[in-house]
């Protein structure tokens, strides 16, 4: 059930006595906006914001034109920004406005998003024409708007989508993403975060490399984290002392749910730790009967060693944030 359904039937089981819900998953992000492949940030300003892309109610595969963001200080109650960017500002796309990542640099916010062109022959792959690269907009402000501030893919070869920018403590920015040819890659960002600067470096992963989208990093104490959607349906992790690896995996902490890929981020705000993920959920009120998705989030817990709790999908989500955690190990 989405947000706006929620809200209508809290209200109508006040009316009709039936057990009331308070659950937060999916976000309520307000009105019927269909949104996925959430990229959590927290901004100078002290708000959550969220950096996703938006999908069209029963889309044709995958065929996606623009981008939103959604800024909370509550986790609950959530403004709706955008769009931000759509594929008609690129010259260089105009399809394919999948799974971004956001950045703050400089005084200057950017919005790194994977867009492309053709069109994929699932039939006869060899008449497929899809390409997808990756792009830098710029805006002054976290909500946008942003503009394309290369006027170009950051590279045309490989064949890129879902980057990932993170971003140590030393300001050195690192990109990785999914890439034909390319996973477990990554490039360090010149200062601008406008090319790359060097070669792409492949990355030690321990020898384990399923297949792979949706790449996210993040830093915990003097530990980082190299988190994925594992054959694009379990969430996974590696982790290491150095963003370019060597990684050591640690397993699987989140099981799959359907047939479906899932997209996720992990970001601490108001001292807990968040996932964001998206779900295929039943959507009566769109027209094709499929699953659409909606973006969720649940708390994110470590155990001593750093190593991460796994994690249920629930209804209840992260309604109560922020949530008292009293221990962090078993
Ligand atoms: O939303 C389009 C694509 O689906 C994303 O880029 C992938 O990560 C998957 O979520």
């Amino acid at each position: 059930m989405t947000g706006p359904l929620a809200c209508r039937a809290a209200v109508a089981a006040l009316l009709f006595g039936a057990p009331l819900c308070f659950g937060q998953n999916p976000l309520d992000f307000g009105g019927d906006i269909l949104t996925a492949d959430p990229s959590a940030h927290v901004w100078p300003d002290g708000k959550m914001y969220l950096y996703t892309s938006h999908d069209q109610e029963c889309q044709k595969d995958f065929w996606m034109k623009d981008w939103y963001a959604f800024s909370s200080d509550d986790l609950v109650n959530w403004e709706t920004h955008g769009p931000l960017l759509t594929v008609d500002d690129l010259s260089w796309a105009d399809n394919f406005a999948w799974a971004p990542d956001a950045a703050y640099k400089n005084g200057k916010y950017y919005l790194v998003f994977p867009a492309g062109t053709g069109f994929k022959d699932r039939q006869n792959p060899e008449n497929s024409t899809k390409w997808m690269g990756i792009g830098v907009a710029v805006s002054d402000s976290p909500t946008g708007p942003f503009e394309d501030a290369i006027g170009e893919p950051l590279w045309r070869e490989p064949y890129a989508n879902d980057p990932s920018l993170f971003i140590d403590d030393d300001g050195q920015a690192y990109l990785y993403f999914h890439g034909k040819g390319h996973d477990y890659y990554v490039a360090k960002m010149a200062d601008d975060l406008l090319s790359v600067e060097g070669d792409f470096h492949k990355m030690d992963m321990g020898g384990h490399e399923p297949k792979m989208e949706g790449p996210w990093v993040f830093k915990r104490g003097d530990q980082y984290y190299f988190t994925m959607p594992e054959n694009n349906r379990v969430l996974s992790y590696y982790m290491s002392d150095s963003p370019g690896g060597p990684w050591e995996y640690k397993g699987v902490f989140m099981e799959q749910e359907h047939q479906s890929n899932n997209h996720h981020s992990i970001v601490e705000y108001k001292g807990q730790w968040l996932l964001f993920y998206h779900r295929w959920l039943e959507t009566p009120e769109t027209g094709c009967h499929k699953r659409q998705r909606h973006v969720a989030a649940e708390y994110l817990q470590f155990n001593e060693d750093g190593t991460i709790r796994n994690v249920e999908r629930t209804t209840s989500g992260v309604g109560n944030f922020p949530k008292k955690i009293m221990a962090e190990a078993d």
